[in-house]
């Protein structure tokens, strides 16, 4: 029987790519995100390359009605979840604290933090009653170092570096696995989002370097899930060769 995987944020980016890699490798799929005619496309493309059943679910994580409403109500087929990978976030805005918009910090409070943790209290009960599963949120070097401008999301990121320590404290004996991945820049269409559509900005910020792409990163939330049951990576930070943390980038022009 195919094991069961729950992608956040799977129209786009990291999420998406987490879920082609998950389904190369045989995983049924509840795949999330608000974007519901994105879902079903990806839904109907992975589920004819692959021997896989799709499950879409199209929730805003920051509404915890919404969440509970389509988490709790899971049907036997699809409430054994294997992995849960928190990854729906974005960045929104990129300015000095005094100049920074409101309605931004609260985008990514409520979406990187307390999304994270709605949809983590409807799944984690469910991983304790079988006493296995693994939970793998997607932080980011900006969860590691602070960096100008970066304010807020680097606190919202910072928040998912001490949630995932704290799950996995929490969590010893129950046999569940809790896993950080932290990545440095990547093309996505993160940078699009974080300056509200400016795509020539969006475009400079990976000027002069090779970023990652979002399937080096899905590659490695596959790898940290193929260890042995006696292992758990906490935490692992991973960068293009270009990038050595959130300050320093070998940028060429
Ligand atoms: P994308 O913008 O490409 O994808 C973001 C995904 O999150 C989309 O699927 C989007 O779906 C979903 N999402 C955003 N807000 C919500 C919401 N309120 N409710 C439900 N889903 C939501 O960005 P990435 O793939 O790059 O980002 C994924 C994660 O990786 C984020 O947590 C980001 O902070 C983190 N990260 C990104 C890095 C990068 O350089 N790209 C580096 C380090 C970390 P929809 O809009 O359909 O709801
Ligand atoms: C995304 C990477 O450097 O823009 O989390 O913060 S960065």
């Amino acid at each position: 029987m195919n094991k069961v995987a729950l992608i956040t944020g799977a129209t786009a980016g990291f999420g998406k790519a987490i879920a082609e890699v998950f389904a190369k490798n045989n995983y049924n799929l509840i795949i999330t995100g608000r974007r519901a005619e994105r879902l079903s496309e990806i839904k109907l493309d992975l589920e004819s390359k692959h021997s896989i059943d799709i499950l879409t679910l199209s929730f805003d994580v920051r509404n915890l009605e919404e969440v509970k409403r389509s988490l709790e109500g899971l049907t036997d087929e699809w409430k054994n979840i294997d992995v849960l990978i928190n990854n729906a976030g974005l960045a929104s805005g990129l300015s000095h604290i005094q100049d920074g918009d409101i309605e931004d910090w609260d985008k990514m409070i409520d979406t990187n933090v307390k999304g994270l943790l709605y949809v983590s209290k409807a799944i984690i009960p469910l991983m304790v009653q079988r006493k296995k599963g693994q939970i793998i949120n997607i932080g980011s070097t900006a969860g590691k170092e602070v960096y100008e401008n970066g304010n807020v999301y680097c606190a919202s990121k910072h928040a998912v570096d001490a949630i995932t320590k704290g799950m996995r404290i929490d969590l010893l004996g129950t046999g569940i696995k809790v896993t950080q991945i932290a990545p440095g820049a990547a093309e996505t269409e993160f940078s699009i989002v974080r300056f509200h559509g400016d795509e020539a900005k969006a475009k400079a910020a990976y000027n002069g370097y090779e970023p990652m792409t979002a399937n080096d990163i899905a590659e490695q939330v596959y790898y940290v899930t193929t260890l042995p049951p006696n292992l758990c990576i906490n935490d692992m930070v991973i960068t293009s060769l270009s990038q050595a943390n959130s300050f320093y980038i070998d940028r060429k022009s």
